[in-house]
Formats: structure tokens, C-alpha cells, sequence
């Protein structure tokens, strides 16, 4: 059987959104048309508390897309955004979300930021979603939303290590592309076995 994923289609990262990724409503239509071909449809929220240790406004002297130390490692620091609860945290509200199988939230431990809908930043912390997916009989995941770069594509990677065929439909995904990130990442999902292919074709 075979999955549709949604990651973070939110207002947030939308036009005119705390984190805005370029172009990213762009992406609502095209997942609503693919929406009931799917037995399975998971979708992701991106959901911080007030304060999260990936906003920079929780480091002094920090300003949103410099990189800060968290106590697992080095990540970007972003500005506040899908704060629980808020009109920012919706989905968009034109993306289709009834007869959703599942939302996942994630990012909402304090102190460990989550761009992967499998594995937290600190790597070590599952969210439960391969094993939810390998209990539904899921062997293959289709990836959509936002960002390519970041959400989508960390959780591209480890559909792929939890032994999912993984397919990431680029044209129903956006990017932020900070410094290169955008081609780095869609190359590390090809050499590691993934597939970028369309949603829309
Ligand atoms: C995301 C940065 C921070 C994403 C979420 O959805 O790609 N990026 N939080
Ligand atoms: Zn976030």
C-alpha cells in the first residue's frame, strides 16, 4: 500500500507567513487532487511551544536564519513560528484534511526541534510514524509540501533508512533554498535509493 504524506502545509510558511517558504500555497491544489487516491494519507504540523529552542528569539543575541548550538548539535534558528494553537499553526485553509488517516504533530518537545516527520533532530527520538505505517501494511511513501529543503526532505531520508520505497513529488513541494540547500538535499535523496518524481505529470 502506499502513503501520501503533507508535510507542514501551513500558514506559517505560506506567503505572508512567519516563515514563509517562496511560492509555498502554490502547492494546496495539486495535493487536494491527488488526496482520495490515497488509502493512506498522513498529515504533518509543524507545532512549538511559545519559547521552542529553534526560535532565535530564545538565544540572546540571536537573529531568525543564523545557526545556534542546541544541546544535540548545530541547527538553524528560525523565526517564531507554528506556535501551538495559532492561526499560523493552521493548515492552509483551502488543503483538503478530511478523511486524514492521521496528523502528526511534531517539534513540540521544548528543547528538540523536528524537521523529519520520522525522527526528531537529536535523531535519536521517534515520532511512531514508521511504525504506524509499517502496522497499516504501508511500503511506500509519497512525499508533498513544505519545505523541500528542510521538513519534506528529512523526512525523505528517513523513509528511506526506515526501509520505505520513498518518492518525493517535486512539484508538489517548495523549497527555501538557503545557500544551496535545495539541490543538496534532492541529491542526497537520490544516492541514498529515493525517487524525485511529479505530482502533477
Ligand atoms: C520547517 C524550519 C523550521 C519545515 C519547520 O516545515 O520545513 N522548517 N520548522
Ligand atoms: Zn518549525
Amino acid at each position: 500500500m502506499e502513503a501520501l504524506l503533507v508535510v507542514d502545509v501551513q500558514n506559517d510558511f505560506c506567503t505572508g507567513g512567519a516563515l514563509a517558504v517562496p511560492g509555498g500555497e502554490a502547492v494546496v491544489q495539486g495535493i487536494n487532487r491527488l488526496w482520495e487516491g490515497y488509502a493512506c494519507k498522513v498529515l504533518t504540523q509543524d507545532w512549538h511551544p511559545p519559547g521552542h529552542a529553534s526560535f532565535a528569539s530564545s538565544h540572546e543575541g540571536k537573529q531568525p536564519f543564523d545557526t545556534g548550538m542546541l544541546d544535540y548539535g548545530e541547527q538553524v534558528l528560525w523565526p517564531d513560528h507554528c506556535v501551538q494553537g495559532t492561526p499560523g499553526a493552521a493548515f492552509h485553509p483551502e488543503l483538503r484534511t478530511d478523511g486524514a488517516d492521521l496528523v502528526l504533530r511534531k517539534g513540540f518537545r521544548p528543547g528538540i526541534d523536528s524537521y523529519s516527520a520520522f525522527f526528531e533532530n537529536d535523531r535519536t527520538t521517534p515520532t511512531g510514524l514508521a511504525g504506524y505505517l509499517r502496522e497499516r501494511g504501508v511500503e511506500r511513501v509519497l512525499l508533498t509540501g513544505l519545505a523541500t529543503d528542510f521538513c519534506v526532505g528529512f523526512s525523505a531520508l528517513d523513509a528511506l533508512a526506515s526501509g520505505f520505497e520513498t518518492v518525493v513529488l517535486e512539484d508538489l513541494c517548495r523549497g527555501l533554498d538557503m545557500e544551496g540547500s535545495l539541490s543538496r538535499m534532492l541529491d542526497d535523496i537520490r544516492s541514498r535509493g529515493g525517487r524525485i518524481g511529479s505530482g502533477l505529470a
